[in-house]
Parts: structure tokens; sequence; C-alpha cells
């Protein structure tokens, strides 16, 4: 297959980059967002997003003329669809993205197109983006009645990318692509060898589909491990931090870092697709997920106690004049998304709760909604004027403060990093 024109179907995370990066080998990129705003920074060659590196590379690939935004899809030769999937109430996925993205390219394919789905998607997702599309177009056949003879190939190649480091794993990830036939997968893996160095390994969708929240949810549990272990270490008075790392030592032992909960719109929401697939089988799965669901809990308890112990301490202060100082808001270090952030969770209930003032530095955003229920200052003002100081973010701009004199401060450090 020969790709002349490619079009990326949402511009966030994933889509801008992936758009970037196929512009940048010169092929003709047209990102496509509902949103008028990320429309229009992108076709001023600037970016919407925290992403290193990322401005630089879309203010090329826009300036040389092979990438520009718009709202509404056109004619292309493959289609990418890079849309949010959250989930809904009792964690059901929301497909509801994935089918607008549906409709709104249906009117514009033709014969020969590719259709990949990258969004992070619940089994079946693909196909039944597939069923959208042929109802949309009845003209059209598709893989799932005419198999290699369709008009149209669709494929599903989920999206495998860190944020913070993008465009790097972009090109050296191996890419897994599952296609609803042999040759659509074909055709899926003649794209990505454009700018994919990893190798591409070709499976079925359901199995690409499953292969996503698979990796996800291994990830989950394993922190899910590690966050339970810095429970029962906190009950024994044991330093959970140099207890990893000396359980580390092991050959075969590699436990990851706890923290003040897990975020993100990936880690903390792919594990319950699977769990609303297969509850009865899916027991580790949930549990992982209570474990770290329920660490902000864990953590604002521990801030109450500081206060309290504070409060016994300081007689002549009341709970109004303690201020708390929450050290980052965004769901992991250097980056500035707060989807699913459980730090942004546990500000918001100490904002609420706390009869006192309390703070948050965040230094990768520069402005919140007025209607937090904490006010934004600046680094020194929160290191220097808070009674407690609770570190939710490892943000490197926070590493440097170690140096500095906590006094008799209370520190509640869920990520180890002033210990
Ligand atoms: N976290 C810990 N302890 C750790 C590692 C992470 O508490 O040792 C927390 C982070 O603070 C954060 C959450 O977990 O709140 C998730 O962060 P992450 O860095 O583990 O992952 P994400 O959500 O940024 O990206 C993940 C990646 N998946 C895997 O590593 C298996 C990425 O490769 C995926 O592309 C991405 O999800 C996605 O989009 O699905």
């Amino acid at each position: 297959m020969n790709f002349k024109t490619v079009s990326v179907i949402g511009l966030g995370y994933i889509g801008l980059p992936t758009a970037a990066v196929l512009a940048s080998r010169k092929l003709n990129v047209v990102g496509v967002d509902v949103n008028q705003k990320a429309v229009n920074t992108v076709n001023q060659g600037k970016i919407h997003i925290v992403e290193p590196d990322l401005d630089m590379v879309v203010h090329a690939a826009v300036t040389e003329g092979y990438l520009r935004a718009v709202t509404k899809p056109e004619p292309a030769d493959a289609f990418l669809i890079a849309v949010p999937t959250p989930f809904k109430d009792g964690h059901q996925p929301d497909m509801s993205y994935i089918k607008s993205a549906s409709m709104s390219i249906a009117p514009v394919l033709k014969k020969g197109d590719l259709v990949i789905l990258e969004s992070t998607s619940p089994v079946g997702a693909t196909e039944q983006m597939a069923a959208w599309l042929a109802e949309a177009r009845p003209d059209l056949s598709f893989p799932q009645t005419h198999r290699e003879a369709s008009d149209i190939r669709v494929a599903h190649c989920p999206e495998r990318v860190l944020p913070g480091h993008v465009l790097r794993e972009l090109v050296q990830n191996d890419r897994v692509i599952g296609g609803m036939t042999p040759k659509c997968a074909e055709a899926a893996t003649t794209l990505y060898k454009i700018f994919v160095r990893g190798e591409c390994v070709i499976t079925d969708v359901r199995t690409a589909e499953m292969c996503k929240l698979t990796e996800n949810s291994a990830r989950d549990v394993s922190i899910a491990f590690a966050n339970e272990l810095s429970l029962i270490c906190d009950k024994l008075d044991i330093n959970v931090w140099e207890l990893i790392k000396l359980a580390n030592r092991h050959p075969r032992v590699n436990i990851l870092q706890p923290g003040p909960g897990v975020g993100g719109h990936c880690i903390a929401v792919d594990p319950w697709f699977i769990v609303t697939a297969a509850p009865e089988e899916s027991r580790l799965i949930r549990t992982a997920r209570e474990v770290n669901d329920g660490k902000p809990g864990w953590v604002i308890d521990k801030v109450k106690l500081a206060v309290a112990d504070c409060l016994m301490k300081h007689p002549e202060k009341t709970a109004t004049e303690i201020k708390i100082s929450c050290f980052g808001l965004t769901f992991k270090p250097d980056i500035d998304d707060l989807r699913e952030s459980p730090s942004l969770e546990i500000a918001r209930h100490l904002g609420k709760t706390h009869p006192g003032p309390v703070w948050a530095v965040e230094p990768n955003i520069d402005s919140l909604d007025d209607e937090e229920p904490f006010t934004l200052v600046d680094t020194v003002t929160g290191f220097e004027g808070a009674d407690i100081l609770l570190l939710l973010v490892d943000h490197r701009q926070f590493k440097a403060l170690k140096q500095f004199d906590f006094g008799t401060r209370a520190v509640v450090d869920t990520r180890g990093l002033w210990r």
C-alpha cells in the first residue's frame, strides 16, 4: 500500500505526537480534533500539551507544510483513531468517543482505505468500530463480511508510549498489530514501518486489544504490591524504600515504587476493562485496583494525624492556623497531566476538610479552576510557610528541597523523595 495522506483523529497525548512523527517522515498528515482551540494551536506550529521536544517536531512539521489540523475529517489513505476511552458508571468502558470518531470519518472513506484504532480499548471494540463503519457506509465492503476481499482494511494497533518519553518510544517500541484479517495487519504494518524502528508483531484484533490491557494491568498489580508493602512497613516501622532497594538486589525480584496512588488515564482505567468483561475470573486484577485506589485515603489519614500531632505540640494554635502544602498535583513527575491524579484528589479532599489554609505547589501548571478548594503557590512560599509538608509528586524541582531545613515541621513523603 502506498500512503500519501494520513489522517489522525484526536490530537491529544498520543494523536499529536503520532501525527507529528508521520509528518516528519514527509507524509501529508491531517490532524483532526473537535477542539477548535487545539486545532488553531497546532496550525500555529505550537502545542497544547506538555511533552518534551514535541513543540519542535510539530513546529517543523507545520512550517514545512506536512502537518495541518482541521475540525472535520477529509479524505485520506489511512485513518488513525486516537481518542479517549474512559469508563462510565460501574467501570463500564465508554465507547462514545470511538463511535463519534468512526461516524465522523465514515462519510469520507473510499475503497482501499485503512482504518486503525489506536485507542486502548476493551476486547471487541475494533469489531464494533468496523460494524459502525459498515452501517454508515453500506456501499463499501468491510473485513467482517468480505474478509480479504474487503474495500476497507481495519486493524487495532494499541499505543504503548510512556508520557514524558513519547517521541522516543513511538519510534523505538515494538508495535503489536492486530488485523481483522492478515491483509489488514499487513497494510497497518506497512504504515507503521514508515516510522517505527522496533519490531511490528502481527496478531488478531482481540489479542492486540487484550495485550494492551494486560500490559497496563501487569503494571497496576506490581504497583499495588509496592503500595501494599508501604502500608505494612508503616505499621511495622520499616522504611519501605530501603526495603525495596534491598529486596531488588535479588536477581529475580523487581518491585516498583509506592506512591500516593495510581493515576493517569491508562493504568487506573484499563484494568477495569478486563474486570468488567470477566468479573468472576479477575480477582487479582480487581484487588490491585482497589489497593491502589485506597492509597489516597490512607495518605489523607496520615495528614490528619500530622495535624493532630501539630496541635498537641503547639497547644496555643488552632487547626485554622495550620497550613498544609501539597507538593505536586499531576499524576506523575515532570508532566502537566492531571487526569485521574491521586495527588489532585488528595489536595482537593484536604482543601475541603481542613479548616486551615491548604496550598499546592505545581511547577508544571500556571493556573487552575477558581473553584479548587486550595491555593496555588510558588515552591518557596509552599516550603517556607507551611506547617505540614506533603510530598505527592517527585517532580525534579522538589528533589532539590531536600538540602533545606525542614526544622521540626511534619513531613508526609509519599514518594520517599526527601527521606
Ligand atoms: N506509579 C507508581 N509507582 C511506580 C510506577 C508508577 O506509583 O513504580 C504510578 C505513577 O505515579 C502514576 C501511575 O503509576 O500515577 C501510572 O504511571 P506510569 O508511568 O506507570 O504509566 P503511564 O500511565 O504514564 O503510562 C502507561 C505505560 N504502560 C506501561 O508501562 C505498562 C505506557 O507504556 C502506556 O502507553 C500508557 O500507560 C498508556 O497510554 O496506556
